[in-house]
């Protein structure tokens, strides 16, 4: 199976490079060398039924003159993560932008979207609050996350619950897996046996992309991880 593409986005100085730093190798830095191209990087999670997943996280640069090139990472993401400064109104202020890039790119039905709005140690100088974060993240209908890649804070709740929620909207196939095979169904292992009413769920989806219940994301997450 090919890896689960994530594509990170947002204005230059957000985080973005430190976040999947602190994912995949646990490590922060005052300085990042600039991220000259998209670098991907790939990685295997766990989730919660015990499998793993693999992923390739991809890194982009935030600056104007680069943001046409980053349309060409963009494509065939399956998901989008879309960074801004909490304490930057101005990298709040720009998500849009990097949204409809992505859409424009992938089509919205294509993409899980993710709002994350880092640096929240320092959350004595918040200029964007954590309900304005949740609003426009319920307004493009995104999961919302502050994380804090200086404090390792909400990071692996961050990439554990974003692709558990993709698995459980995109790919039932992986969290059903079929208990014992179905003879008269020789051709199609990958097809799960075990609980109909997700495979019907499944046949529903197909060609109507999917919509995340973000009410219940937005107001779970905060209490799931400790960053609040
Ligand atoms: N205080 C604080 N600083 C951060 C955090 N994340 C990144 N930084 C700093 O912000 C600057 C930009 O980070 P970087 O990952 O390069 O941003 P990028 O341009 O979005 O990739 C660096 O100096 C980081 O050390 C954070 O969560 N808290
Ligand atoms: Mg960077």
């Amino acid at each position: 199976m090919e890896p689960l593409k994530i594509i990170f986005v947002g204005e230059t100085q957000v985080g973005k490079t430190a976040i999947i730093t602190q994912f995949t190798e646990n490590r922060f830095e005052e300085e990042y060398v600039t991220t000259m191209n998209s670098d991907k990087i790939q990685k295997e999670v766990e989730i919660s039924n015990g499998k793993q997943i693999k992923i390739e996280i991809w890194d982009t640069i935030g600056q104007i003159g680069y943001r046409a090139v980053n349309k060409i990472f963009m494509k065939s993401t399956k998901i989008a993560i879309i960074v801004y400064d909490i304490t930057n109104q101005k990298t709040f202020d720009v998500l849009k932008e990097f949204y409809d890039q992505v859409n424009d790119v992938n089509g919205k039905e294509n993409v899980m979207f993710v709002v994350v709005g880092n640096k929240s140690d320092l959350y004595e100088d918040q200029v964007v609050t954590k309900e304005a974060g949740e609003e426009y993240a319920k307004s493009i209908e995104a999961l919302f996350f502050e994380t804090s890649a200086t404090d390792h804070e909400c990071i692996e709740n961050l990439f554990k619950d974003v692709i558990e929620n993709y698995v459980k909207t995109k790919m039932p196939v992986v969290v059903n897996e079929p208990e014992k095979k179905d003879d008269n169904d020789s051709g199609k292992q990958d097809v799960p046996q075990k609980n109909p009413t997700i495979s019907k769920e499944n046949e529903k989806r197909e060609g109507e992309g999917f919509k995340l219940d973000t009410n219940k994301k937005t107001k779970h997450n905060p209490k799931s991880c400790n960053c609040f």
